[in-house]
């Protein structure tokens, strides 16, 4: 009869029990639960016992189904994570080895703020470029300034520039110089051609550095974009160590001078003061690039050389010349005109700057000097 009773009556009913039918537990709570039901108070049995029995009945099937709930929702999202885990592993471990995209070096900086490519060993495919770069059937023009007793150069740059310079592509040396009967006798290999420019033979050296730019602008007028796609500029005093390929072309390439690679701008040695064309304020510059060697396309190169010249023109006409020469006014257009590509120190370096473990590779070279001797 009571029993008959307490079937009909709603609270037995499963809906009787929102509270717990609907609280949250885990699955830890579910067992203290569980216990504390099947291990009720043996008090509450008297007078109400059947109903007690039912009431804790139906709290132990409940507790039952959401242990399992938790429990197969808890080993599907453990399942669901291991997947995730493992799949993303994999695919890095598929981009560090195959991707040409992903630069492969960390302990450099490979990419500049304006997403342009900082050229270090380990960033780039060889292969890839060249065979791209030999689909335009390009030429490659290297400009050099030998003037006066840097004739004594040529030969070591010369020998050094078959070796590793633009190897398999066309390219034209041409060389500045009032001295054409020292330009030595080496034989160019097959698509590899060698121009004389003769040059006026500067007084000062000074002269010289600022003049590479008009001379450069002049020339290219007049002569290398016939004969060229690209234009290389470096210094003679210096020689190739290692392979330097096509990985510097692009529109505009400019070099960090590894005396500043890494610094802080307020070191750069910019044109600090106002009145010359070459001024940069403090809080401005990215890089201080140096004019030993820079790259680009014919009409980029123009367009550089023709800036510096002016600038460099009218700081004469003020009677100012810039603390570090045509380099402070390359620095200056470069700071207004981003290079698209930034090669790194790999491409200057000097001996006595030692070997920093970031430096792979030493592709050129500066020649041990004696600056007062050679300059005068
Ligand atoms: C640094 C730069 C150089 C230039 C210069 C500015 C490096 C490695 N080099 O070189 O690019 O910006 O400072 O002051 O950072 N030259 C002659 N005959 C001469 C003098 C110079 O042909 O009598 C040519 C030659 O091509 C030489 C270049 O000018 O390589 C630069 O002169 P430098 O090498 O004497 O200048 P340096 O070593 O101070």
């Amino acid at each position: 009869m009571i029993e008959y009773q307490l079937s009909t009556r709603a609270p037995f009913s499963t809906s009787s029990l929102p509270s717990l039918e609907y609280e949250k537990v885990s699955s830890q709570s579910c067992d203290t639960k569980l216990h504390a039901a099947l291990e009720g108070d043996s008090e509450h049995f008297v007078g109400t016992r059947s109903m007690t029995i039912l009431r804790k009945m139906e709290q132990v099937k409940i507790l039952r189904v959401k242990c399992k709930k938790y429990a197969v929702l808890t080993v599907t999202s453990v399942l669901l994570l291991l997947v995730v885990v493992y799949t993303s592993f994999h695919i890095s471990n598929n981009i560090n080895i195959q991707s040409p995209y992903v630069p492969r070096r960390t302990d450099v900086n490979v990419l500049t703020t304006w997403l342009a490519p900082v050229i270090w060993e380990g960033t780039y495919d060889y292969e890839i470029l060249n065979e791209q770069f030999k689909k335009g059937n390009h030429s490659i023009g290297l400009i050099i300034f030998a003037i006066k007793k840097y004739t004594r150069f040529l030969k070591d740059f010369l020998a050094t520039a078959e070796l590793y310079f633009m190897q398999g592509h066309r390219v034209h040396y041409y060389i500045f110089t009032d001295r054409p009967q020292d330009i030595p006798n080496i034989a160019l290999k097959e698509n590899r051609f060698l121009h004389v420019i003769r040059s006026k033979p500067y007084k000062r050296w000074q002269d010289i550095l600022f003049q590479r730019m008009k001379n450069i602008e002049t020339q290219t007028a007049k002569q290398f974009y016939k004969e060229v796609d690209y234009l290389v500029s470096t210094d003679i005093d210096m020689k190739f160590n290692d392979h330097v390929g096509v990985e510097v072309l692009g529109n505009l390439a400019a070099t960090i001078h590894l005396g500043f690679y890494g610094k802080h701008r307020t070191i750069f040695s910019y044109e600090r003061r106002q009145i010359s064309e070459a001024y940069i304020p403090w809080n401005e510059g990215d890089f201080y690039y140096s004019s030993a060697f820079y790259a680009g396309t014919v009409k980029e190169i123009y367009l550089l050389a023709k800036v510096c010249a002016e600038g460099i023109e009218k700081d004469k006409k003020k009677g100012i010349e810039a603390i570090w020469h045509e380099e402070s006014h390359f620095n200056k257009y470069l700071l207004y005109h981003k290079p698209t590509k930034v090669l790194s120190p790999e491409y200057t370096w000097d001996n006595n700057f030692g070997t920093p473990s970031y430096l792979k590779k030493k592709r050129f070279i500066a020649v041990p000097k004696n600056h007062n001797e050679i300059r005068n």
